[in-house]
Protein backbone atom coordinates (compact mmCIF):
# COMPACT_ATOMS: atom_id res chain seq x y z
CA UNK A 1 0.00 0.00 0.00
CA UNK A 2 1.28 3.10 -0.86
CA UNK A 3 0.65 7.16 0.86
CA UNK A 4 -2.95 8.15 -0.72
CA UNK A 5 -0.72 10.96 -2.35
CA UNK A 6 1.11 8.57 -4.29
CA UNK A 7 -1.01 6.48 -5.54
CA UNK A 8 -3.13 9.45 -6.92
CA UNK A 9 -0.15 10.98 -8.83
CA UNK A 10 -0.22 8.07 -10.66
CA UNK A 11 -3.15 8.80 -12.32
CA UNK A 12 -1.63 12.11 -13.89
CA UNK A 13 1.66 11.57 -14.68
CA UNK A 14 2.12 14.66 -17.01
CA UNK A 15 0.44 17.19 -15.00
CA UNK A 16 2.80 19.78 -13.75
CA UNK A 17 2.76 19.21 -10.05
CA UNK A 18 5.26 21.67 -8.52
CA UNK A 19 6.76 24.81 -10.21
CA UNK A 20 9.29 26.31 -8.58
CA UNK A 21 12.66 28.53 -8.77
CA UNK A 22 15.32 25.15 -8.84
CA UNK A 23 12.88 23.46 -11.75
CA UNK A 24 9.01 22.32 -12.73
CA UNK A 25 8.36 18.83 -12.07
CA UNK A 26 5.26 16.53 -13.56
CA UNK A 27 3.87 14.07 -11.17
CA UNK A 28 6.11 11.62 -12.90
CA UNK A 29 8.90 13.52 -11.81
CA UNK A 30 7.88 13.58 -8.32
CA UNK A 31 7.45 10.09 -8.19
CA UNK A 32 10.55 9.54 -9.30
CA UNK A 33 12.55 11.60 -7.47
CA UNK A 34 10.59 11.01 -4.36
CA UNK A 35 11.45 6.81 -4.78
CA UNK A 36 15.02 8.11 -5.57
CA UNK A 37 15.44 9.73 -2.44
CA UNK A 38 13.12 6.43 -0.07
CA UNK A 39 15.87 4.69 -2.02
CA UNK A 40 18.78 6.35 -0.05
CA UNK A 41 17.08 6.93 2.91
CA UNK A 42 16.49 2.75 3.38
CA UNK A 43 20.51 2.42 2.68
CA UNK A 44 19.99 -1.57 2.27
CA UNK A 45 17.05 -1.84 4.92
CA UNK A 46 13.53 -2.14 3.83
CA UNK A 47 11.84 -0.06 6.04
CA UNK A 48 12.44 3.02 7.89
CA UNK A 49 10.06 2.33 10.29
CA UNK A 50 9.03 5.32 11.43
CA UNK A 51 11.97 6.80 12.08
CA UNK A 52 12.31 10.45 12.29
CA UNK A 53 13.78 12.60 9.29
CA UNK A 54 14.33 16.19 9.71
CA UNK A 55 14.64 18.12 6.82
CA UNK A 56 15.37 21.56 6.16
CA UNK A 57 15.02 23.02 2.30
CA UNK A 58 13.33 25.61 0.62
CA UNK A 59 10.72 25.74 -1.02
CA UNK A 60 10.90 23.46 -4.38
CA UNK A 61 11.14 20.51 -6.27
CA UNK A 62 13.55 18.89 -4.06
CA UNK A 63 11.65 19.99 -0.65
CA UNK A 64 8.25 18.27 -2.10
CA UNK A 65 10.53 15.16 -3.33
CA UNK A 66 12.32 14.54 0.13
CA UNK A 67 9.11 15.13 1.80
CA UNK A 68 7.16 12.23 -0.18
CA UNK A 69 10.46 10.25 -0.39
CA UNK A 70 10.91 10.25 3.78
CA UNK A 71 7.05 8.91 3.19
CA UNK A 72 7.46 5.99 1.20
CA UNK A 73 10.50 4.80 3.34
CA UNK A 74 8.37 4.61 5.58
CA UNK A 75 9.51 7.80 7.96
CA UNK A 76 8.33 10.22 9.99
CA UNK A 77 8.99 13.73 7.99
CA UNK A 78 10.15 16.65 10.38
CA UNK A 79 9.98 19.65 8.45
CA UNK A 80 12.57 22.62 10.16
CA UNK A 81 11.71 26.28 9.51
CA UNK A 82 14.36 27.53 7.25
CA UNK A 83 14.05 31.41 9.32
CA UNK A 84 14.64 29.50 12.73
CA UNK A 85 18.51 29.96 14.59
CA UNK A 86 20.37 26.74 15.21
CA UNK A 87 18.80 26.80 18.27
CA UNK A 88 15.34 26.44 17.70
CA UNK A 89 16.63 23.69 14.88
CA UNK A 90 18.46 21.83 17.75
CA UNK A 91 15.52 21.52 20.13
CA UNK A 92 13.29 20.12 16.72
CA UNK A 93 15.82 17.55 16.02
CA UNK A 94 16.74 16.39 20.32
CA UNK A 95 12.90 16.00 20.83
CA UNK A 96 11.74 14.15 17.74
CA UNK A 97 14.92 11.85 18.65
CA UNK A 98 15.65 12.33 14.58
CA UNK A 99 17.39 9.62 12.71
CA UNK A 100 19.37 12.33 10.19
CA UNK A 101 19.32 15.65 8.46
CA UNK A 102 18.44 16.22 5.09
CA UNK A 103 19.60 19.68 4.26
CA UNK A 104 19.84 22.18 1.00
CA UNK A 105 23.66 22.53 0.09
CA UNK A 106 22.49 26.31 0.90
CA UNK A 107 21.84 25.21 4.77
CA UNK A 108 24.52 22.46 4.88
CA UNK A 109 26.81 24.80 6.68
CA UNK A 110 24.55 26.58 9.35
CA UNK A 111 23.05 23.07 10.34
CA UNK A 112 26.01 21.66 9.98
CA UNK A 113 27.21 21.83 13.57
CA UNK A 114 23.95 21.33 15.23
CA UNK A 115 23.61 18.11 13.45
CA UNK A 116 27.43 17.11 14.92
CA UNK A 117 26.71 18.06 18.16
CA UNK A 118 22.92 15.93 18.40
CA UNK A 119 25.38 12.90 16.46
CA UNK A 120 23.31 12.88 13.53
CA UNK A 121 24.82 12.53 9.78
CA UNK A 122 23.50 15.02 7.55
CA UNK A 123 22.57 14.30 4.26
CA UNK A 124 23.13 17.31 1.68
CA UNK A 125 21.48 16.30 -1.64
CA UNK A 126 19.34 13.32 -0.87
CA UNK A 127 17.55 14.02 -4.62
CA UNK A 128 21.03 13.03 -5.99
CA UNK A 129 20.38 11.22 -9.10
CA UNK A 130 19.94 7.93 -8.43
CA UNK A 131 18.41 4.94 -9.72
CA UNK A 132 14.83 4.24 -8.46
CA UNK A 133 13.69 1.92 -10.94
CA UNK A 134 15.38 -1.06 -8.39
CA UNK A 135 14.05 0.83 -5.32
CA UNK A 136 11.78 -1.53 -2.86
CA UNK A 137 9.92 0.54 -0.97
CA UNK A 138 7.55 -0.89 2.35
CA UNK A 139 3.68 -0.96 2.36
CA UNK A 140 2.27 2.45 4.38
CA UNK A 141 -0.84 1.78 6.24
CA UNK A 142 -3.22 4.62 6.83
CA UNK A 143 -2.34 4.02 10.65
CA UNK A 144 1.45 4.76 10.22
CA UNK A 145 2.52 7.94 11.45
CA UNK A 146 3.51 10.75 8.90
CA UNK A 147 4.55 13.92 10.22
CA UNK A 148 5.31 15.66 13.37
CA UNK A 149 4.95 19.70 13.49
CA UNK A 150 6.32 21.98 16.17
CA UNK A 151 3.47 24.02 17.86
CA UNK A 152 3.60 26.21 20.69
CA UNK A 153 0.75 25.79 23.38
CA UNK A 154 0.74 26.51 26.79
CA UNK A 155 3.84 24.55 28.05
CA UNK A 156 6.95 26.60 27.66
CA UNK A 157 8.49 24.48 24.72
CA UNK A 158 6.98 23.53 21.38
CA UNK A 159 5.18 19.86 21.27
CA UNK A 160 5.53 17.53 18.68
CA UNK A 161 1.99 16.83 16.72
CA UNK A 162 2.01 13.45 15.05
CA UNK A 163 -0.31 13.08 12.79
CA UNK A 164 -0.81 9.43 10.67
CA UNK A 165 -1.19 8.77 7.17
CA UNK A 166 -4.63 8.32 7.65
CA UNK A 167 -4.61 11.70 9.68
CA UNK A 168 -3.47 13.74 6.48
CA UNK A 169 -5.62 12.27 4.12
CA UNK A 170 -8.87 12.95 6.15
CA UNK A 171 -7.49 16.43 6.78
CA UNK A 172 -6.85 16.95 2.59
CA UNK A 173 -10.27 15.36 1.62
CA UNK A 174 -12.33 17.13 3.64
CA UNK A 175 -10.58 20.47 2.14
CA UNK A 176 -10.56 19.30 -1.44
CA UNK A 177 -14.00 18.14 -1.22
CA UNK A 178 -15.29 21.31 0.43
CA UNK A 179 -13.68 23.95 -1.59
CA UNK A 180 -13.57 22.16 -4.73
CA UNK A 181 -10.36 21.60 -5.72
CA UNK A 182 -10.05 20.34 -9.49
CA UNK A 183 -6.85 18.80 -11.61
CA UNK A 184 -6.98 22.57 -13.10
CA UNK A 185 -6.68 24.25 -10.30
CA UNK A 186 -3.15 26.46 -10.10
CA UNK A 187 -2.39 27.68 -6.37
CA UNK A 188 0.23 30.29 -5.72
CA UNK A 189 2.12 29.17 -2.26
CA UNK A 190 4.26 31.75 -0.12
CA UNK A 191 3.49 29.97 3.12
CA UNK A 192 6.15 28.28 5.16
CA UNK A 193 6.41 24.77 4.84
CA UNK A 194 7.00 23.90 8.92
CA UNK A 195 3.11 24.54 9.38
CA UNK A 196 -0.28 22.54 8.79
CA UNK A 197 -1.51 25.74 6.66
CA UNK A 198 1.24 25.50 3.62
CA UNK A 199 1.48 22.06 3.87
CA UNK A 200 -1.98 20.83 4.40
CA UNK A 201 -3.71 23.54 2.46
CA UNK A 202 -2.07 24.50 -0.34
CA UNK A 203 0.90 22.04 -1.12
CA UNK A 204 -0.90 18.53 -0.18
CA UNK A 205 -4.25 19.71 -1.26
CA UNK A 206 -3.02 20.41 -4.44
CA UNK A 207 -0.65 17.25 -5.04
CA UNK A 208 -3.97 15.40 -4.11
CA UNK A 209 -5.86 17.20 -7.05
CA UNK A 210 -3.63 16.51 -9.45
CA UNK A 211 -3.41 20.72 -9.73
CA UNK A 212 -0.45 22.14 -9.73
CA UNK A 213 1.54 24.29 -6.72
CA UNK A 214 4.08 27.12 -7.72
CA UNK A 215 5.93 27.85 -5.24
CA UNK A 216 7.53 31.13 -3.88
CA UNK A 217 11.23 30.99 -1.87
CA UNK A 218 9.28 33.39 0.52
CA UNK A 219 6.19 36.42 0.99
CA UNK A 220 6.82 39.15 -0.72
CA UNK A 221 3.96 41.38 -1.85
CA UNK A 222 5.46 43.04 -5.07
CA UNK A 223 6.42 39.66 -5.88
CA UNK A 224 2.94 38.16 -5.47
CA UNK A 225 0.96 40.61 -7.12
CA UNK A 226 3.45 40.25 -10.12
CA UNK A 227 2.17 36.43 -10.25
CA UNK A 228 -1.54 36.96 -9.91
CA UNK A 229 -0.49 39.26 -13.23
CA UNK A 230 1.32 36.54 -14.92
CA UNK A 231 0.79 32.79 -13.78
CA UNK A 232 -2.71 31.39 -14.33
CA UNK A 233 -3.87 31.38 -10.92
CA UNK A 234 -6.90 29.70 -9.60
CA UNK A 235 -6.29 29.82 -6.20
CA UNK A 236 -4.71 31.59 -3.13
CA UNK A 237 -4.49 30.95 0.56
CA UNK A 238 -3.08 33.02 2.83
CA UNK A 239 -3.16 34.74 6.46
CA UNK A 240 -4.33 37.87 7.49
CA UNK A 241 -0.69 39.49 7.53
CA UNK A 242 -0.32 38.59 4.06
CA UNK A 243 -3.54 40.04 2.82
CA UNK A 244 -3.11 43.13 4.88
CA UNK A 245 0.72 43.82 3.32
CA UNK A 246 -0.55 43.06 -0.34
CA UNK A 247 -3.70 45.85 0.46
CA UNK A 248 -0.51 48.11 1.56
CA UNK A 249 1.25 47.79 -1.76
CA UNK A 250 -1.57 48.11 -3.88
CA UNK A 251 -1.99 51.13 -1.92
CA UNK A 252 1.07 52.30 -2.67
CA UNK A 253 1.51 51.41 -6.36
CA UNK A 254 0.60 54.10 -9.25
CA UNK A 255 -3.39 53.56 -10.21
CA UNK A 256 -2.23 52.13 -13.46
CA UNK A 257 -0.49 49.78 -11.76
CA UNK A 258 -3.58 49.05 -9.49
CA UNK A 259 -5.67 48.39 -12.36
CA UNK A 260 -3.81 45.89 -13.62
CA UNK A 261 -3.34 44.03 -9.95
CA UNK A 262 -7.15 43.79 -9.64
CA UNK A 263 -7.62 42.71 -12.96
CA UNK A 264 -5.11 39.79 -12.24
CA UNK A 265 -7.68 38.68 -9.65
CA UNK A 266 -10.53 38.00 -12.23
CA UNK A 267 -8.74 34.52 -13.32
CA UNK A 268 -9.29 33.18 -9.45
CA UNK A 269 -12.10 30.99 -8.46
CA UNK A 270 -11.52 31.15 -4.90
CA UNK A 271 -9.07 33.18 -2.14
CA UNK A 272 -9.11 32.09 1.17
CA UNK A 273 -7.96 33.83 4.46
CA UNK A 274 -7.32 31.57 8.21
CA UNK A 275 -5.01 30.88 10.81
CA UNK A 276 -5.86 34.37 12.47
CA UNK A 277 -8.83 36.24 13.14
CA UNK A 278 -9.59 38.47 9.47
CA UNK A 279 -10.65 41.40 10.62
CA UNK A 280 -13.53 43.02 8.59
CA UNK A 281 -11.51 45.75 7.38
CA UNK A 282 -9.65 43.55 5.69
CA UNK A 283 -12.23 41.36 3.98
CA UNK A 284 -14.00 44.45 2.87
CA UNK A 285 -10.61 46.50 1.58
CA UNK A 286 -9.67 43.07 -0.38
CA UNK A 287 -13.00 42.64 -1.70
CA UNK A 288 -13.26 46.35 -3.07
CA UNK A 289 -9.45 45.64 -4.64
CA UNK A 290 -9.90 42.36 -6.14
CA UNK A 291 -13.48 41.84 -6.12
CA UNK A 292 -13.05 38.35 -3.68
CA UNK A 293 -14.85 37.80 -0.57
CA UNK A 294 -12.40 36.06 0.98
CA UNK A 295 -13.70 32.64 2.22
CA UNK A 296 -12.28 32.68 6.22
CA UNK A 297 -12.27 29.14 8.04
CA UNK A 298 -10.35 28.29 11.35
CA UNK A 299 -7.88 25.14 12.09
CA UNK A 300 -4.87 24.10 14.08
CA UNK A 301 -2.09 21.81 13.83
CA UNK A 302 -3.85 18.80 16.48
CA UNK A 303 -7.16 19.01 13.72
CA UNK A 304 -6.23 20.35 10.77
CA UNK A 305 -9.55 22.68 9.12
CA UNK A 306 -12.52 22.59 11.39
CA UNK A 307 -14.66 25.15 10.28
CA UNK A 308 -14.94 26.90 6.92
CA UNK A 309 -17.81 29.70 5.57
CA UNK A 310 -19.16 27.64 2.15
CA UNK A 311 -17.79 27.98 -1.23
CA UNK A 312 -21.12 28.50 -2.70
CA UNK A 313 -23.90 30.56 -0.44
CA UNK A 314 -22.94 33.91 2.09
CA UNK A 315 -19.56 34.33 4.02
CA UNK A 316 -20.25 36.21 6.77
CA UNK A 317 -17.66 38.93 7.53
CA UNK A 318 -16.47 38.28 11.24
CA UNK A 319 -17.81 34.11 11.33
CA UNK A 320 -15.66 31.66 10.25
CA UNK A 321 -18.71 29.45 8.74
CA UNK A 322 -19.91 25.89 10.08
CA UNK A 323 -18.22 22.06 10.01
CA UNK A 324 -16.52 20.92 7.66
CA UNK A 325 -17.69 17.11 5.96
CA UNK A 326 -16.48 14.48 8.52
CA UNK A 327 -15.79 17.18 11.31
CA UNK A 328 -17.46 16.88 14.17
CA UNK A 329 -17.78 20.40 16.02
CA UNK A 330 -19.28 21.29 19.71
CA UNK A 331 -18.92 24.31 22.35
CA UNK A 332 -18.65 23.00 25.92
CA UNK A 333 -18.69 25.08 29.42
CA UNK A 334 -16.03 24.90 32.11
CA UNK A 335 -17.84 21.58 33.02
CA UNK A 336 -17.29 19.99 29.49
CA UNK A 337 -21.37 20.08 28.99
CA UNK A 338 -22.36 21.22 25.75
CA UNK A 339 -23.61 25.03 25.90
CA UNK A 340 -27.17 26.22 24.58
CA UNK A 341 -26.79 27.84 20.97
CA UNK A 342 -26.38 32.04 21.36
CA UNK A 343 -23.97 30.83 24.56
CA UNK A 344 -20.07 31.28 24.49
CA UNK A 345 -18.36 27.64 25.00
CA UNK A 346 -14.56 26.42 24.19
CA UNK A 347 -14.58 24.48 20.93
CA UNK A 348 -13.84 20.75 20.88
CA UNK A 349 -13.20 18.64 17.82
CA UNK A 350 -13.76 15.10 16.56
CA UNK A 351 -12.94 13.18 13.45
CA UNK A 352 -10.60 11.32 11.39
CA UNK A 353 -8.61 14.37 10.50
CA UNK A 354 -7.59 14.48 14.74
CA UNK A 355 -4.08 14.03 15.51
CA UNK A 356 -3.24 11.14 18.03
CA UNK A 357 -0.55 12.25 20.29
CA UNK A 358 2.21 14.64 21.55
CA UNK A 359 5.52 13.09 20.45
CA UNK A 360 6.41 11.42 24.00
CA UNK A 361 4.47 13.28 26.05
CA UNK A 362 1.59 10.93 27.40
CA UNK A 363 0.33 13.34 29.95
CA UNK A 364 -0.38 16.73 27.89
CA UNK A 365 -1.90 14.19 25.04
CA UNK A 366 -4.24 12.71 28.12
CA UNK A 367 -4.90 16.15 28.86
CA UNK A 368 -5.94 17.51 25.55
CA UNK A 369 -8.83 15.00 24.89
CA UNK A 370 -12.02 14.21 27.18
CA UNK A 371 -14.09 11.57 25.90
CA UNK A 372 -12.19 11.68 22.42
CA UNK A 373 -13.23 15.73 21.79
CA UNK A 374 -9.99 17.39 21.72
CA UNK A 375 -10.38 20.46 23.41
CA UNK A 376 -8.81 23.51 21.46
CA UNK A 377 -8.38 26.07 24.05
CA UNK A 378 -10.44 28.63 21.42
CA UNK A 379 -13.32 29.71 22.93
CA UNK A 380 -16.71 30.31 20.12
CA UNK A 381 -20.02 31.40 19.98
CA UNK A 382 -22.66 30.11 17.44
CA UNK A 383 -25.06 32.46 15.79
CA UNK A 384 -27.79 31.79 13.38
CA UNK A 385 -25.85 28.50 12.65
CA UNK A 386 -22.02 30.09 12.29
CA UNK A 387 -19.35 30.11 14.84
CA UNK A 388 -17.93 33.37 15.57
CA UNK A 389 -14.36 32.96 17.45
CA UNK A 390 -14.20 34.53 20.55
CA UNK A 391 -10.89 34.36 21.81
CA UNK A 392 -8.17 31.74 23.57
CA UNK A 393 -8.69 30.87 27.32
CA UNK A 394 -5.17 30.90 27.29
CA UNK A 395 -3.64 34.41 27.81
CA UNK A 396 0.12 32.66 27.16
CA UNK A 397 -0.56 31.98 23.75
CA UNK A 398 0.05 34.57 21.25
CA UNK A 399 -0.79 34.72 17.47
CA UNK A 400 1.20 36.86 15.57
CA UNK A 401 1.23 37.15 11.57
CA UNK A 402 -0.29 33.31 11.89
CA UNK A 403 2.48 31.86 13.99
CA UNK A 404 1.23 30.70 17.45
CA UNK A 405 3.90 31.82 20.13
CA UNK A 406 4.29 30.75 23.90
CA UNK A 407 4.40 33.85 25.80
CA UNK A 408 6.26 31.25 28.52
CA UNK A 409 8.87 29.88 26.19
CA UNK A 410 9.73 33.61 25.92
CA UNK A 411 9.98 34.07 29.25
CA UNK A 412 12.59 31.45 29.53
CA UNK A 413 14.74 32.76 27.04
CA UNK A 414 14.39 36.19 28.00
CA UNK A 415 15.14 34.82 31.40
CA UNK A 416 18.43 33.38 30.78
CA UNK A 417 19.83 36.97 29.96
CA UNK A 418 22.52 38.25 32.16
CA UNK A 419 20.68 41.63 32.69
CA UNK A 420 16.88 40.49 33.41
CA UNK A 421 15.99 39.37 36.99
CA UNK A 422 12.02 38.99 35.92
CA UNK A 423 9.71 39.76 32.80
CA UNK A 424 6.60 38.80 31.15
CA UNK A 425 5.49 38.61 27.48
CA UNK A 426 2.35 39.95 26.48
CA UNK A 427 0.48 39.13 22.79
CA UNK A 428 -1.21 43.68 22.30
CA UNK A 429 -3.10 43.79 19.54
CA UNK A 430 -1.98 44.63 16.20
CA UNK A 431 -3.50 45.66 12.66
CA UNK A 432 -0.45 44.00 10.82
CA UNK A 433 0.28 41.21 12.82
CA UNK A 434 -3.00 40.22 14.53
CA UNK A 435 -0.90 40.28 18.12
CA UNK A 436 2.64 41.67 18.62
CA UNK A 437 4.90 40.36 20.71
CA UNK A 438 5.84 42.52 24.08
CA UNK A 439 7.79 41.97 27.41
CA UNK A 440 7.32 43.71 30.63
CA UNK A 441 11.18 43.64 31.96
CA UNK A 442 13.02 44.24 35.51
CA UNK A 443 16.25 44.53 34.90
CA UNK A 444 18.99 43.24 37.38
CA UNK A 445 20.47 46.11 39.19
CA UNK A 446 19.70 48.88 37.15
CA UNK A 447 21.47 47.50 34.15
CA UNK A 448 18.57 47.29 31.38
CA UNK A 449 19.70 46.07 28.01
CA UNK A 450 18.84 48.43 24.87
CA UNK A 451 15.66 47.53 23.55
CA UNK A 452 17.68 46.77 19.66
CA UNK A 453 20.67 44.80 21.42
CA UNK A 454 18.37 43.00 22.99
CA UNK A 455 16.38 41.88 20.21
CA UNK A 456 19.22 41.25 18.49
CA UNK A 457 20.41 38.64 21.17
CA UNK A 458 17.40 36.76 20.92
CA UNK A 459 17.11 36.83 17.15
CA UNK A 460 19.62 34.28 18.13
CA UNK A 461 18.19 31.78 20.25
CA UNK A 462 14.14 32.25 19.26
CA UNK A 463 12.43 32.28 15.83
CA UNK A 464 12.03 36.09 14.33
CA UNK A 465 8.31 35.92 15.23
CA UNK A 466 9.00 35.06 19.09
CA UNK A 467 11.33 38.22 19.69
CA UNK A 468 9.27 41.13 21.01
CA UNK A 469 9.06 43.76 19.40
CA UNK A 470 8.11 46.77 22.25
CA UNK A 471 9.86 46.28 25.62
CA UNK A 472 8.83 47.90 29.27
CA UNK A 473 10.96 48.63 31.84
CA UNK A 474 9.16 48.05 34.97
CA UNK A 475 10.38 48.33 38.50
CA UNK A 476 8.52 45.09 39.55
CA UNK A 477 6.09 42.96 37.89
CA UNK A 478 1.91 43.40 38.86
CA UNK A 479 1.45 40.54 40.64
CA UNK A 480 -2.21 39.21 42.34
CA UNK A 481 -2.11 37.87 45.71
CA UNK A 482 -1.35 34.51 44.44
CA UNK A 483 1.89 36.16 43.16
CA UNK A 484 0.53 35.46 39.64
CA UNK A 485 1.32 38.29 37.11
CA UNK A 486 -2.16 39.81 35.95
CA UNK A 487 -1.26 39.95 31.88
CA UNK A 488 -4.40 41.23 31.18
CA UNK A 489 -3.89 44.04 33.49
CA UNK A 490 -0.15 44.38 32.39
CA UNK A 491 -0.96 44.37 28.82
CA UNK A 492 -2.67 47.84 29.57
CA UNK A 493 0.82 49.27 30.59
CA UNK A 494 2.43 49.57 27.25
CA UNK A 495 2.46 52.17 25.15
CA UNK A 496 -0.37 51.70 22.12
CA UNK A 497 1.92 51.32 18.93
CA UNK A 498 0.08 50.02 16.53
CA UNK A 499 1.34 49.41 13.18
CA UNK A 500 -0.47 51.18 10.02
CA UNK A 501 -1.52 48.69 8.00
CA UNK A 502 -4.74 47.17 6.75
C1 LIG B 1 8.44 39.03 11.37
N1 LIG B 1 8.53 40.25 11.95
C2 LIG B 1 7.59 40.38 12.87
C3 LIG B 1 6.88 39.16 12.84
N2 LIG B 1 7.43 38.37 11.91
N3 LIG B 1 7.26 41.38 13.67
C4 LIG B 1 6.23 41.22 14.50
N4 LIG B 1 5.51 40.10 14.54
C5 LIG B 1 5.80 39.06 13.71
N5 LIG B 1 5.06 37.97 13.75
C6 LIG B 1 9.46 41.31 11.63
C7 LIG B 1 10.88 40.83 11.57
O1 LIG B 1 11.47 40.89 12.85
C8 LIG B 1 11.48 41.81 10.63
O2 LIG B 1 11.75 43.02 11.27
C9 LIG B 1 10.36 42.09 9.65
O3 LIG B 1 9.16 41.80 10.34
C10 LIG B 1 10.43 41.26 8.43
O4 LIG B 1 10.55 39.92 8.85
P1 LIG B 1 10.26 38.76 7.88
O5 LIG B 1 10.52 37.46 8.54
O6 LIG B 1 10.95 39.05 6.58
O7 LIG B 1 8.72 38.92 7.71
P2 LIG B 1 7.92 38.42 6.52
O8 LIG B 1 8.67 37.40 5.76
O9 LIG B 1 7.42 39.57 5.78
O10 LIG B 1 6.77 37.62 7.25
C11 LIG B 1 5.47 37.99 7.27
C12 LIG B 1 4.60 36.75 6.97
C13 LIG B 1 5.06 35.61 7.86
C14 LIG B 1 3.18 37.14 7.26
C15 LIG B 1 4.75 36.38 5.51
O11 LIG B 1 4.92 36.00 9.21
C16 LIG B 1 4.35 34.32 7.56
O12 LIG B 1 4.67 33.62 6.62
N6 LIG B 1 3.33 33.97 8.37
C17 LIG B 1 2.53 32.77 8.16
C18 LIG B 1 2.66 31.84 9.31
C19 LIG B 1 1.84 30.56 9.08
O13 LIG B 1 1.91 29.91 8.05
N7 LIG B 1 1.02 30.20 10.05
C20 LIG B 1 0.15 29.09 9.94
C21 LIG B 1 0.31 28.21 11.18
S1 LIG B 1 -0.80 26.82 11.07
P3 LIG B 1 13.21 43.45 11.72
O14 LIG B 1 13.00 44.81 12.26
O15 LIG B 1 13.59 42.45 12.75
O16 LIG B 1 14.02 43.36 10.47
C22 LIG B 1 -2.23 27.37 11.78
C23 LIG B 1 -3.43 26.54 11.66
C24 LIG B 1 -4.37 27.18 10.72
O17 LIG B 1 -2.28 28.46 12.24
O18 LIG B 1 -5.53 27.42 11.06
O19 LIG B 1 -3.91 27.46 9.60
P1 LIG C 1 -1.63 26.59 15.29
O1 LIG C 1 -1.50 26.06 16.66
O2 LIG C 1 -0.44 27.33 14.82
O3 LIG C 1 -2.07 25.53 14.40
O4 LIG C 1 -2.76 27.68 15.36
C1 LIG C 1 -4.09 27.32 15.60
C2 LIG C 1 -4.81 28.48 16.19
O5 LIG C 1 -4.95 29.53 15.25
C3 LIG C 1 -6.20 28.17 16.62
O6 LIG C 1 -6.23 27.50 17.86
C4 LIG C 1 -6.83 29.55 16.66
O7 LIG C 1 -6.53 30.18 17.88
C5 LIG C 1 -6.12 30.27 15.54
N1 LIG C 1 -6.94 30.38 14.32
C6 LIG C 1 -6.90 29.65 13.20
N2 LIG C 1 -7.78 30.10 12.29
C7 LIG C 1 -8.42 31.15 12.86
C8 LIG C 1 -9.44 32.05 12.44
N3 LIG C 1 -9.98 31.99 11.23
N4 LIG C 1 -9.85 33.00 13.32
C9 LIG C 1 -9.31 33.10 14.55
N5 LIG C 1 -8.34 32.28 14.99
C10 LIG C 1 -7.89 31.32 14.16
Amino acid sequence: MEPGLVQRARQHPDRTAVLAEDARFSYRELLQSSAGVAGRLLQGTDDLGEKRIAYLLPPGVSHVAIQWGIWRAGGIAVPLCTAHPPPEWEYVLRDSGAHLVVAHDSFAEQIRPVANRCGLTLIDDATAESDSSSVRLPSIPPSRRAMILYTSGTTSRPKGVVSTHGNLEAQIETLVRAWGWQPQDHILHVLPLHHVHGIVNVLCCALWSGATCEMLPRFEAGEVWGRFVRSPLTLFMAVPTVYSRLIAAWEAAPPSQRKVWSRACAGMRLMVSGSAALPVAVLEKWQRISGHRLLERYGMTEIGMALSNPLKGERRAGYVGSPLPGVEVRLVDDQEEPVETGTPGEIQVKGPGVFGEYWRRPEETRAAFTNGWFRTGDVAVVEEGCYRILGRQSVDIIKTGGYKVSALEIEEVLRTHPDIAECAVVGLPDREWGECVAAALVSRSGRSPAPDRLRLWAKARLAVYKVPRQFLQMDSLPRNLLGKVNKRELAKLFPSEESPAG
